[in-house]
């Protein structure tokens, strides 16, 4: 071809390009049609590959032809990808929006299973006079075994197998009964706290979690007894499982307490009454459930704090939260409270 003719072949090109993207209205295929007439191997490109076979005072006529088309063809392509935009913004303006219309409901959050039955233990305890205590989970040796008359080497270490932080000095709390000692040693009696909180032991079953909950409660004044603190117990887990159901303490042994028992409820499923053709999973046909330990402070736990034992006399106990929240919603593994799996959770 002469230079005449290239050209010609150039502005035609041109035009076909014009006529080509005149009805296209999506930014893939305009960009595609771009490609086919400016890509390397599109239709321009293939055409200025005879520009080399001109005379060289004929090629500078081509070569601005050939920019000229390349113009067009950027411009046009840009000024339809701009189109679309707009149309697309006068779509979105045309749009009916009814501002009348309820809005949708805002999925609002709620308190985690284990946080609405502190909240309720809590709540219990403070009819009855208790206020709240607290205490950190990252413990000293010393509040929670040793002021506990739990020194080391003592087998009662054996039952709650702690996680140290630093050395043995520093652990993460195995109980909530360290907050009794921190409490003992900044207050005077009369003395009723409450001590809800999270504490942690080396212990991994259906039933036992490496991290769980426990209310600690304390009470120290002038003649307390025994009795009041089975009165509390009573009084709790009537209210908690909002039914009357009895409590059992069964004598057992924790080195902070004398005389110390364990705190069994009736079983929230077979009230008391195991079935006898079928088991009754909960209570294995005891027609019993173990809560808690409970009982009379020590003595030596008195003179770790500076309180006149003479004087003063006091309860405590410490529950499993986790363990009553199963009974109360029939949850038969304690794994479901710390999974975050919304369908459980949404439940409560
Ligand atoms: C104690 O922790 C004592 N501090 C309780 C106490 C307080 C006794 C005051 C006397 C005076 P124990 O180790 O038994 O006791 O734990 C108390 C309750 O915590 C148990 O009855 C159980 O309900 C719960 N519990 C214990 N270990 C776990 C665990 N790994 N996961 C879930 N719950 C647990």
């Amino acid at each position: 071809m002469n230079a005449n003719e290239l050209i010609a072949t150039l502005d035609r090109l041109g035009e076909e390009f014009l006529a080509a993207i005149q009805p296209l209205a999506d930014e893939q295929a305009i960009r595609a049609a771009q490609a086919q007439f400016l890509g390397k191997k599109g239709k321009v490109s293939e055409v200025m590959k005879d520009l080399g076979k001109l005379a060289a005072g004929d090629r500078p006529l081509v070569g601005q032809a050939a920019n000229r088309v390349k113009q067009v063809i950027e411009e046009r392509t840009a000024a339809k990808l701009d189109d679309l935009v707009n149309v697309a913004a006068q779509a979105d303006l045309a749009r009916k929006v009814d501002v009348t219309l309820p809005a949708r409901p805002a999925g609002g959050g709620r308190l985690h299973l284990m946080t609405q039955v502190r909240l309720e233990a809590v709540q219990i305890f403070s009819e009855l006079g208790f206020v709240v205590a607290d205490g950190p989970q990252i413990e000293t040796d010393w509040h929670t075994f040793e002021a506990l008359a739990i020194p080391k080497e003592h087998p009662a270490r054996d039952m709650q197998d702690t996680f140290y932080i630093t050395g043995d000095e520093i652990l993460l709390r195995t109980h909530t009964s360290p907050v009794q000692v921190r409490t003992m040693l900044t207050q005077t009696p009369p003395i009723r706290i409450v001590a809800p909180g999270v504490v942690y032991r080396r212990d991994d079953d259906a039933t036992h979690s490496p991290m769980f909950t426990q209310i600690e409660g304390l009470a120290v004044d002038k003649d307390i007894s025994f009795a009041d603190l089975k009165g509390v117990l009573i009084h709790f887990v009537s209210r908690f499982f909002q039914r009357d159901l009895e409590i059992r303490l069964r004598p057992s042994y924790f080195p902070f307490v004398e005389p110390g028992a364990e705190v069994d409820m009736q079983c929230s499923f077979c009230m008391g009454k195991p079935p006898k053709l079928s088991t009754c999973r909960v209570c294995k046909q005891t027609g019993w459930v173990e809560i808690g330990g409970s009982g009379m402070v020590d003595p030596e736990v008195f003179a770790h704090v500076k309180i006149d034992a003479e004087k003063y006399t006091g309860f405590a106990f410490g529950m499993g939260l986790e363990r009553m929240a199963m009974l109360r919603h029939g949850v038969n593994d304690i794994k479901f409270y710390y999974e975050g799996d919304l369908r459980f959770l949404e439940q409560f």
